[in-house]
């Protein structure tokens, strides 16, 4: 029988990785997407459009129960992952009932709905939880691993640790088959261009084609554990295959400064970051983390994950993408300004 999967989160950056991933074996694949004024599925257009979509788009929030747990009736899913969430750190601090609601009691609301159908109809549902790093926060121990205490730093870290604290208990409490995910930094060309790395690919490459004079950043001395999402989707899948639910940490551990990733970011693209960074305080946060750095030796050796794209990779991808996105923006600001010329 075709297993079926529900994806909240799926117009984001893993969601995308994560539907190709789940088409590619097979599954049939429904995402949760918000209504906006915009359409909001560029990430997924590949997957959506044609005669016969890939993957099949259903409205709905992680601030409305009732919508949540009708969608769950109507798909009755194997497999749930749980991806939704106001996943911006700098902009929890500006809208923390906000990010509340829907990153903490929203993984509440979704799991209340599964609760009630898998009580009902007696099949399991498998739910993934996306947990952060951002739990560890301020952290108690380095490198990070599944035991070491959270201490968040930020209104999206505190609920984090809710979401994570009330998936466990809802395993240990209801015999969900739940795991939690504790994902370190994860990247891609298809990075939201309000995160640091794509922020300073995209710049770069702006720069390199005359189309933008300087890039104003925040802390560059901020340490992280960046790796590819492409290769973290494939975790999320594989602790949803073990026969019990657990949590794990994904990480490559690494260490890389903010400014390490300017200085490969413009060198690839034969600039000196030095010359075109400039520092501007609005980018600083009330409260900093300062360093992540994963140990994913238990997600190595039970789930048998391996990353396939190294750090010095991902960063060559990102800027190589972000290149020749610029290109294509020139070009078609070209296109207009002839015509215009024409017009006139
Ligand atoms: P992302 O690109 O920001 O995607 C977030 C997704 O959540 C989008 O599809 C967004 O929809 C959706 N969403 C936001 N508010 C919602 C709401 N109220 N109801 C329903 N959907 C809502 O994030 P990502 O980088 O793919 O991360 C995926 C998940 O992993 C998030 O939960 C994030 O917090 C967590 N995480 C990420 C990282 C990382 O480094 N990327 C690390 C650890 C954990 P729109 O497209 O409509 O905005
Ligand atoms: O910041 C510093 C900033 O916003 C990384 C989310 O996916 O990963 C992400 O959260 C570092 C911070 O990611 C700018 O202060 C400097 O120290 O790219 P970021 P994040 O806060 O680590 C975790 C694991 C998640 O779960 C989140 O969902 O870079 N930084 N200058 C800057 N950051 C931004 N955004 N913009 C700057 O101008």
């Amino acid at each position: 029988m075709q297993r079926r999967a529900l994806i909240t989160g799926v117009t984001g950056q893993d969601g995308s990785y994560l539907a190709e991933l789940l088409v590619s074996k097979g599954y049939a694949v429904h995402g949760l997407r918000r209504r906006s004024s915009t359409f909001g599925t560029e990430r997924i257009e590949h997957l959506i459009r044609g005669n016969e979509p890939c993957v099949h788009l259903h409205y709905g929030d992680l601030s409305d129960a009732s919508g949540l747990a009708r969608l769950i009736r109507q798909i009755r899913p194997h497999e749930v992952y749980n991806l939704a969430a106001q996943s911006h750190v700098r902009v929890s601090f500006d809208q923390p009932a906000y990010t509340a609601d829907v990153t903490a009691v929203g993984t509440l609301r979704l799991l209340e709905a599964l609760r009630d159908v898998q009580d009902d109809t007696g099949e399991q549902i498998r739910f993934y939880q996306a947990s952060s790093s951002e739990m560890f926060g301020k952290v108690v121990e380095t490198p990070q691993k599944e035991t070491t205490p959270f201490y968040p730093r930020s209104p999206y870290g505190v609920a984090k640790v809710y979401a994570h604290w009330i998936t466990v208990n809802y395993r240990e409490s209801y015999d969900l088959h739940a795991s939690c995910g504790i994902l370190f930094n994860h990247e891609s060309p298809r990075r939201g261009e309000t995160f640091v790395t794509r922020k300073i690919t995209r710049a770069a490459a702006r720069i390199k084609l005359g189309m933008q004079d300087k890039l104003y950043l925040g802390n560059l001395d901020a340490q992280r554990d960046w790796g590819f999402a492409g290769d973290y989707v494939e975790a999320m899948w594989l602790m949803l295959q073990q026969p019990t639910a657990d949590d794990y940490v994904v990480a490559m551990n690494e260490l890389h400064t903010v400014r390490e990733f300017c200085e490969l970011s413009f060198g690839r693209l034969g600039l000196d970051y030095n010359d075109f960074v400039e520092i501007d305080p609005r980018y600083f946060r009330p409260a900093e983390v300062d360093l992540l750095l994963g140990d994913a030796t238990k997600g190595r050796t039970k789930l048998g994950w391996t990353p396939r794209v190294s750090f010095q990779e991902l960063v060559e991808m990102m800027v190589d993408s972000d290149l020749e996105l610029a290109r294509r923006e020139r070009g078609l600001a070209g296109t207009s300004a002839s015509l215009d010329r024409m017009a006139a």
